[in-house]
């Protein structure tokens, strides 16, 4: 080898080195600065005596990963078939609605569960206020994401269901849901539908969302299989 092929070798092999250092660190950088947003979070963890979950306890298996909505610019619509559809800014669904707090568990197919105190308002009053026509007799959600999924519009009426908009007391973050959860209990955790930005009246009572679509159970019944 002559001095300069030895040369050259050692500026290729230093800059490759840079690069993969600076790859590294952006990364690490990045990750610490999700794990900060988590543990800016105060979050409650007893509620009249009982025992929470952590905000941390969740496992992400979101079908895109998690997904950061503007607060400014995010609409809640609420369509299809009602005579009373609506667009609410972030402040809208809060101030213009009750809100109510109730300890409720999610549990994922994959075998793990949570018990939160959640927050938010009742999807019975958003319908209430939609009034949706006789023939509605699926409630869509859409999310983000992409993500759907569905309900007879009976569970909403014969529960009180929530939206949720904190857990825990603390404001959903980002990771959670941010703005909005949908508290489905006594349901699968695929049915607990993350960053919510439309709910719709349907008369597809056929309608599959993006796990229903993939063999999982449309009602979703916790105390049934999930598989078909
Ligand atoms: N928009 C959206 N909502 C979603 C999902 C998703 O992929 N996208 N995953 C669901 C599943 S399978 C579970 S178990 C719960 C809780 O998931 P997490 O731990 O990822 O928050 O969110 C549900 N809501
Ligand atoms: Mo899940």
């Amino acid at each position: 080898m002559t001095s300069k092929t030895i040369t050259n070798t050692i500026i290729i092999v230093y800059f490759v080195a840079l690069t993969v250092g600076v790859g590294y660190f952006i990364k690490s950088e990045y990750n610490k600065a999700l794990g900060r947003r988590f543990l800016d979070v105060v979050e409650v963890r007893q509620y009249e005596g009982q025992n929470l979950s952590s905000v941390n306890d969740f496992r992400e298996n979101s079908i895109k990963g998690p997904q950061f909505v503007d607060r400014q610019s995010y609409r809640l619509k609420i369509s299809g078939l009602a005579q009373n559809p609506q667009q609410f800014s972030y402040d809208d669904v809060i101030s213009k609605h009750e809100s109510f707090k109730k300890i409720v568990t999610l549990n994922c197919v994959e075998g793990w569960s949570v018990t939160i105190l959640w927050e938010g308002i009742k999807l019975k009053d958003i319908i209430n206020e939609a009034r949706p026509s006789p023939d509605a007799k699926v409630v869509i959600f859409h999310a983000a994401d992409g993500y759907t999924t569905s309900f007879p519009i009976e569970y909403f009426v014969d529960n009180d269901i929530l939206l949720a908009y904190k857990m825990n007391d603390a404001v959903l973050p980002p990771e959670r849901g941010f703005p909005f959860q949908l508290v489905a209990e006594s349901k699968w955790g695929y049915k607990w539908i993350k960053w919510v930005t439309e709910i719709e009246f349907s008369d597809n009572q056929n309608y599959q969302g993006y796990w229903e679509k993939r063999g999982y159970s449309d009602t979703g019944d916790l105390n049934e299989p999930f598989l078909k």
